[in-house]
């Protein structure tokens, strides 16, 4: 597999600098979370620095990806907000050759959520909300929140993008959906 290094220019090249710099405070959050709830911190960094690897691309290779893979079809009624995880996992796959499923399916499901997720798909998810560039109404309560119980934060980000959306106006994908049953109607 590619070191740390290697991989770090690859995203230096694939990114933008501001999205490289959310990248690496995304790990630093992700090792954080990692620490505090016991887990590998060098998975937690890898899951942080790959999650955006795809946030750049065109939408033409998401659209050849989903009809390539035979993925669900409904993605292609949504867009890069949607497919930079649930189809760009599969670049980081090909792309930085990693092939820890662990690893995958927290870039798949770092925007959405999921009904299951691991801890690293949970600490994935956490870390990008919360990395210390992120600057939105309660992002310290959500910190606080998140420090103390991390299945917690899940439940809080969940509720709190799903009234952005529909406070926006903005479609809903399903897997969000989802999530909100389990993480926070379920976990009550
Ligand atoms: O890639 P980042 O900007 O670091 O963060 P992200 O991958 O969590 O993406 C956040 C965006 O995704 C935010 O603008 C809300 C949007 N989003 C999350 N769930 C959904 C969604 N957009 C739509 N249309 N539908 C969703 O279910
Ligand atoms: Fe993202
Ligand atoms: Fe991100």
């Amino acid at each position: 597999p590619y070191s740390r290094k290697e991989l770090i220019n690859k995203l230096k090249s694939a990114l933008k600098q501001s999205r490289f710099e959310h990248v690496l405070r995304v790990e630093q959050m992700a090792i954080k979370l990692a620490k505090l709830n016991n887990f590998d911190e060098e998975m937690a960094s890898i899951g942080g620095l790959v999650h955006d690897y795809a946030k750049q691309r065109p939408d033409e290779d998401f659209i050849a990806a989903i009809k390539k893979y035979h993925l669900n079809e409904n993605l292609l009624n949504y867009g890069n907000a949607i497919w930079h995880g649930a189809v760009g996992y599969l670049f980081v796959q090909n792309e930085l050759r990693i092939s820890n499923v662990e690893i995958l399916n927290a870039v798949k499901y770092h925007t959405t959520g999921s009904k299951y997720m691991s801890t690293l798909s949970q600490i994935v998810y956490m870390a990008d909300y919360l990395e210390m560039g992120r600057e939105f109404p309660g992002v310290d309560e959500a910190r606080t929140i998140t420090f103390n119980n991390l299945q917690d934060g899940v439940a809080y980000q969940t509720k709190h993008t799903l009234e952005y959306l529909i406070s926006n106006n903005k479609s809903v994908y399903p897997k969000t959906i989802d999530t909100y049953n389990q993480w926070v109607v379920n976990s009550k």
